[in-house]
């Protein structure tokens, strides 16, 4: 096992990572930027070292300093989280050839699954069902027609190097492509750095559904069930939970061993999580795969029993983990909601001191934060202040708790999100079941 680790990120997932690491007895190094010298990070780590200035580009996304503060206070393991580094190659690759180990895919790994071409090739190549497709990148608008013609409008154009959302154009028309299509190559270009394109079949009002996946490097790779994740506004999730309230044991087991194909076939290791789009007609489609630790990961953690992030740890210590399809099973229903620093109408990002605190508790009840009472929420960062988790039998018992926890939950002295999550713990759609991408379009 790693002597010590270091934690490349910040808030409540380096709280989390610490506390994985502490019940396995690994020394916990955290770094901090200039605005953070408080934050609970810093304070549960048994060290921590001050890496730049509160712009993340200066401290969390800065690659030389982090890797050089491995190098001096002797880390032989980075965990990322989530956000900043958490997927870029280059970082990974650059912690490989400094002998530090990254707690996560290979950066030749993440570097396959950033390329959406190329994901979807491999994905297709194994029988995973994906939407219908250029089958390649698109060169010219004139090839765009005929594709788009060919599948039918609407159609979406996609960058290759695009994922989670970013990088997309709706086309309902012959007439709109091109400029739609330069559109979308110049944006490609800013943005990702790579303006190659592809074309998809529009699927409209879809579910989100995702599948938690852990493989180790002796080729042992187990799904552990699926999350619904369709609650969401901008591609910032707020409301998780699993199982799925559309996903019903055999689709959950083709949906699972889809991802568990996928992951073989390209020798991936560590947790990660692939994404699928779900139809009305519970057709499930690949969308990518996304090689981290996510935000949503306790909702699995609470129906399996699993904890994931110790998983990752060990998996990359060991190279080895004692988990196997045929002992996982999922128990009860969890919903996770996110605790966000904005207002609760308009959506803007609220920041300043947490005067009051109560956090809710109770059987059942999981809360995943880094705030305390006094402390300060920065602007410089994420508006993510904390994440309720409820476990139940039922997922109408789930929603029951969830209510309370939030109507439990007492902050003063900045805006929270927290009276639009109670409101939809109400929602007669939600409580049926009835979500997909634009439920919170519709809602507010
Ligand atoms: C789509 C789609 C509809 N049709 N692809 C956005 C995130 C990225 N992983 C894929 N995304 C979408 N791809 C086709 N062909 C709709 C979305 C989408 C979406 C997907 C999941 C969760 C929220 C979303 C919000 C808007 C659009």
């Amino acid at each position: 096992m790693f002597n010590k680790v270091l934690i490349a990120n910040r808030g409540e997932i380096a709280v989390r990572i610490i506390r994985a690491c502490r019940e396995l007895g690994i020394k916990t190094l955290a770094v901090y930027s200039e605005a953070d010298k408080e934050s609970l990070h810093v304070k549960f780590a048994d060290g921590a070292i001050c890496i730049g200035s509160a712009r993340a580009v200066d401290s969390y996304l800065n690659m030389i300093n982090l890797i050089s503060t491995m190098e001096v206070a002797d880390a032989e393991a980075m965990h990322p989280g989530y956000g900043f580094l958490a997927e870029n190659a280059a970082f990974a690759e650059a912690c490989e050839k400094c002998g530090i180990k990254f707690i996560g895919p290979s950066s030749a790994i993440i570097k396959l699954m950033g390329n959406k071409v190329q994901a979807k090739k491999l994905a297709e190549g194994v029988k995973v069902p994906v939407l219908q497709w250029s089958n390649a990148p698109i060169e010219t608008e004139t090839e765009a027609v005929e594709v788009a013609k060919k599948i039918g409008f609407p159609v979406l154009l996609k960058a290759s190097s695009g994922g989670g959302g970013r990088g997309m154009k709706l086309v309902h028309t012959q007439a709109a492509m091109a400029s739609s299509f330069h559109m979308a190559r110049r944006e490609a270009i800013t943005s990702f750095g790579d303006g190659e394109v592809f074309i998809e079949k529009y699927c409209e009002l879809p579910r989100h559904v995702e599948i938690q996946i852990i493989a180790d490097d002796a080729g042992n790779v187990v799904h552990l069930g699926e999350r619904e994740c369709s609650i969401q506004r901008r591609h910032q999730k707020i409301i998780e939970e699993s199982p799925s309230p559309a996903v019903d044991a055999k689709l959950r087991q083709k949906m699972g061993e889809a991802a568990v194909r996928l992951a073989k076939a390209i020798g991936y290791t560590n947790a990660g999580t692939v994404e699928f789009l779900l139809d009305k007609d519970k057709k499930f489609y690949f969308m990518e795969m996304n090689p981290r630790i996510q935000v949503e990961h306790p909702v699995t953690e609470m129906v399996t029993g699993i904890d994931i992030v110790k998983e990752q740890i060990k998996i990359a210590a060991t190279k080895k983990m004692r988990l196997r399809q045929r002992n996982i099973k999922m128990e009860g229903h969890s919903i996770e909601c996110r605790v966000n620093a904005e207002d609760p109408v308009t959506f803007v990002p609220s920041a300043g001191k947490i005067t009051e605190l109560v956090l809710p508790g109770g059987p059942g009840v999981r809360v995943d934060t880094a705030i305390y009472c006094g402390c300060t929420i920065s602007p410089h960062y994420d508006s993510l202040l904390a994440k309720i988790i409820v476990y139940a039998d039922t997922r109408e018992a789930a929603i029951t708790k969830m209510s309370m926890a939030l109507g439990e939950f007492h902050l003063k002295g900045i805006k929270t999100n927290v009276p639009l999550l109670i409101k939809i713990m109400k929602n007669h759609d939600f409580i049926a079941g009835k979500i997909d991408i634009d439920f919170l379009s519709r809602f507010t």
